[in-house]
């Protein structure tokens, strides 16, 4: 559960309620960090306006950074990069149309001058929009860096404890 204390620093939408199943991954990242967020549902296809106006005050209201999922025709990362100067990570949904190579495509193909930092399809996609989103924060957050450190130093030690296990 996201921590109510925390402040709100990163903004999670999505362009359905049928991808939060797909993507919790991202909350759970966060809250590993401790860092707050809010989880919002709109699309850039059926609610542009709540899109646009929920991107252009993003600032104002204290996100640092903004993580948009969707899935198929997924324009919400892109809409959302637009308009706001807030790094936008854009996290392709899998679909059972296409396995989300639609998604990923619309997602990662934005044309220069409006960046969106894409993530993997399904796999450690949403995981890894929350752990980049960490990292991000931690270049103005020591205690975060500090934390984020750890990590990667817990996971080089659990890769060398599954190799000295197999050496057995
Ligand atoms: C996209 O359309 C959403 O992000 C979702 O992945 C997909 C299907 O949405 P629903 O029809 O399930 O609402 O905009």
């Amino acid at each position: 559960m996201s921590d109510k204390t925390a402040a709100v620093k990163v903004g999670i939408i999505m362009g359905s309620d049928s991808d939060w199943p797909k993507i919790k991954g991202v909350a759970a990242a966060l809250d590993e960090f401790g860092v707050g967020y809010e989880v919002r549902v709109m699309s850039a296809h059926r609610t542009p306006h709540v899109v646009g106006e929920y991107a252009m005050t993003a600032v104002d209201r204290g996100l640092k950074i903004v993580i948009a999922a969707a899935g198929g025709a997924a324009h919400l990362a892109g809409v959302v990069a637009a308009h706001t100067t807030l790094p936008v990570i854009g996290l392709p949904v899998p679909t059972a149309e296409l396995g989300g190579l639609d998604s990923l495509l619309s997602t990662v193909q934005m044309p220069g001058d409006v960046p969106v930092a894409s993530m993997a399809v399904g796999m450690g996609g949403p995981r890894n929009a929350g752990l980049f989103a960490v990292q991000i924060l931690s270049l103005s957050d020591a205690d975060l860096a500090a934390k984020f450190a750890a990590f990667k130093t817990g996971l080089a030690d659990k890769i060398a404890a599954k190799d000295a296990k197999l050496q057995e």
